[in-house]
């Protein structure tokens, strides 16, 4: 089955690197003046002899190899190896120290889970660390929503009577103590996953103490047990998707719920006349500055002055997608466009925070004057300028970037390039609360019966999550539109998170017109009422742009909701999930996270565990009987699509809607 995948895989990218016209103009362009980009470097390990990948680690993408001690690295024999490595390697069962495959390959998936919610735990401790030293008034920031912050202390069960100062210390610190005690349960899972909504409901133990056993177990001589690994994967996951909750809703309190926005996206969104600031990551502290001093008359006097017409801040990635929501900042590109974006000739600074940041940014930079600006300890860069972010220096962190940034401008070298065409529109800021808001406007006592009753009756057949990366393993961006385009038609409701969302915004998806164009009739209807509602004077677009990737909190927080309002477990919902084009080892860990409270993930890029049935059982069939979850791995987004299809209309039948 392994071998299959693999070579589907291989044939989509070879089709086509990239859906985008642009994109694939600016990959043409970045290897006609020798500078090498993911999609070049992916191309090389596509070279094969005999038919077998000569570059790709085949046990690797097995899972079956283990370098975890000293009498290793030991790899397994498997039948899904290719024939040259079956000819020439001996059909080894166990490693040295007697692990099984099954063993080697649920450990090897612990500890890519465990990378995964590390970075969703860290990301989440800056998010509480900021909320509690601005409640202790020692940062920039303000409390922009403290009605959000009640609604989150008064779902913590605290009270809510305190001063607003004091509730945000408090709800900050039982966030730190979530991530970083030693106490026995998370209070954030018991509080916004509650057992009544979860199938055999498993709560995690604070992160940092989960990570800490996941060291132990996963280390040699411990945890053999692969039913036991997975399990723990699991918690982790769970635990991970808790990390995003704490983020996107102390952003929230921080920065502002996201409303409505119209923006752009695309290599175009750069401006010739401008200094260009590209701002790549995750976490938006300092990007929410950044963006705010790009607006301040001395700022602009000073690039005035330098002979620019103003400065131009743009997004990549997720801190992209976080100031897009908020301030409609327009994006520039996802992860996998980052290099290509400095490729342009056009980015007077590249400033980083954490996360799917490609170390060669810095390479990239060299053939050009861009000034790549590393921010946080935990993701320096080897040359990179570093301009070490605090919260407590947020103001003049961003005043020094931008000063940078504009004294780069004239520095701008005659060897620019921008593909030709127009960067897309796109609608985002889809909250809970604008949804909810607009839903009001149908019934104000029940705002969720609306979204209901379209449900109930078919109008909308399902809702499905775009999330996750977009991968030069397959063509990039194509499984993800695909897939979209094939669902609308039988009337899903579609909401996208991180680069899927850019994939689908890439291919025009986030606008009204795409609700015209590709929505089923019923959808439509619905989404010309909403549109209204909302007061848009058009539809509501057929894909919902719900943030970044720590906003699938939105969608957990949205899920649980329904399920709570209808007394169902979340896996009883017409509702599924797909990372269509999965990279990371956060993508793994909030897929885990997600099946473990019910819901069915699809992964179109295949994940490294095949090299064992036990654990590709554990994964895609025991999970559903344990958590009412599971894996559908297919890498042809038409199959793919119908599977989801299909899952929903299990689902839907369970509930005895058989329209
Ligand atoms: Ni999500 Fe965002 Fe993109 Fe993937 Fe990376 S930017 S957190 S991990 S690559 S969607
Ligand atoms: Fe090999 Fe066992 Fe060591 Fe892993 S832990 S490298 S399987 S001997």
């Amino acid at each position: 089955m392994a071998g299959k995948l693999f070579l589907a895989e291989k044939r989509l990218r070879i089709e086509k690197r990239a859906l985008d016209d642009d994109t694939e103009e600016m990959i043409q362009h970045a290897d006609s003046i020798g500078i090498d980009t993911v999609f070049s470097r992916q191309a090389k390990y596509d070279e094969s002899t005999l038919g077998i990948d000569k570059t790709r680690c085949n046990f690797g993408s097995l899972g079956i190899c283990c370098r975890q001690c000293a009498m290793g690295p030991c790899r397994i024999w498997n039948e899904d190896l290719p024939f040259i490595y079956k000819l020439s390697t001996p059909r080894l069962e166990k490693g040295t120290c007697g692990a099984s495959v099954d063993t080697i390959v649920a450990r090897n998936l612990l500890m890519m889970v465990a990378r995964g919610t590390a970075s969703h735990a860290a990301h989440a401790r800056h998010a509480a660390s900021a909320l509690l030293k601005t409640a202790q008034k020692k940062t920039p920031y303000l409390i922009k929503e403290p009605e959000k912050l009640r609604s989150i202390a008064s779902k913590l069960k605290m009270d809510t009577e305190n001063d607003i100062e004091a509730l945000a210390a408090e709800t900050a610190s039982i966030a730190l103590f979530d991530i970083l005690s030693d106490e026995n349960s998370m209070k954030f899972a018991a509080s916004y996953c509650p057992k009544s909504n979860v199938n055999n409901g498993i709560t995690p133990a604070p992160v940092g103490k989960e990570l800490l056993d996941e060291g132990l177990e996963t280390s040699m001589g411990n945890m053999a047990d692969p039913e036991s690994l997975i399990l723990h994967a699991a918690r982790l996951g769970v635990a991970d998707i808790m990390s995003l909750i704490i983020s996107s809703e102390f952003q929230d309190v921080l920065f502002g719920i996201p409303k409505p926005v119209f923006s752009k996206i695309g290599f175009n969104v750069l401006d010739k006349n401008k200094v260009n600031v590209i701002i790549h990551g995750h976490v938006p502290l300092l990007s929410e500055k950044i963006v705010e001093f790009s607006e301040d008359a001395e700022m602009l006097n000073k690039a005035r002055s330098l002979g620019a017409q103003g400065i131009n801040v743009v997004g990549c990635c997720c801190t992209g997608n976080e100031v897009l929501m908020r301030h409609g900042v327009p994006l520039a590109g996802s992860s996998l466009q980052q290099e290509l974006v400095i490729a342009t000739g056009l980015a007077e600074a590249f400033v980083v925070d954490i996360q799917c940041i490609f170390p060669n940014v810095e390479n990239v930079a060299k053939k050009f004057h861009t000034r790549i600006i590393s921010t946080m300890k935990e993701a320096k860069l080897t040359n990179a300028v570093h301009i070490p972010f605090e919260e407590e220096n947020a103001d003049e962190t961003a005043k020094k970037i931008l000063e940078i940034a504009i004294e780069n401008f004239p520095k701008r070298g005659k060897n620019i390039y921008l593909p030709h065409g127009a960067p897309k529109d796109l609608m985002a800021g889809f909250s809970v609360e604008t949804c909810l808001g607009v839903l009001s406007k149908i019934n104000k006592e029940d705002p969720l019966k609306p979204l209901i009753d379209n449900i109930a009756s078919g109008n909308i057949y399902g809702v499905v999550l775009l999330a996750g990366c977009t991968s030069p393993k397959v063509t990039a961006d194509a499984s993800h539109v695909t897939i979209a385009k094939e669902l609308l038609k039988q009337n899903v409701l579609l909401i996208a998170t991180g680069c899927a969302a850019q994939a689908c915004a890439r291919a025009g998806l986030l606008t009204p017109e795409a609700t015209e164009k590709y929505a089923g009739n019923k959808l439509k209807s619905v989404l010309k009422v909403l549109g209204e509602t909302a007061g848009i004077k058009k539809p509501l677009p057929p894909v919902w742009h719900f943030g970044s990737c720590v906003d699938n909190a939105r969608v957990v927080i949205l899920v649980s909701a329904l399920a709570e309002k209808l007394g169902i477990q979340i896996k009883d919902l017409p509702i599924a999930a797909s990372a269509s084009e999965w990279v990371t080892e956060k993508a793994a860990a909030i897929g885990i996270g997600s099946v473990a409270l019910g819901v069915t993930v699809h992964l179109g890029v295949t994940p490294p565990v095949l090299g064992s049935s036990v654990v590709a059982a554990l994964l895609t069939s025991k999970s559903e009987e344990v958590f009412g979850g599971k894996f559908i791995v297919e890498v042809e987004p038409m199959k793919a699509s119908k599977l989801l299809l299909e899952h929903i209309t299990k689902t839907r039948g369970k509930l005895g809607l058989t329209i």
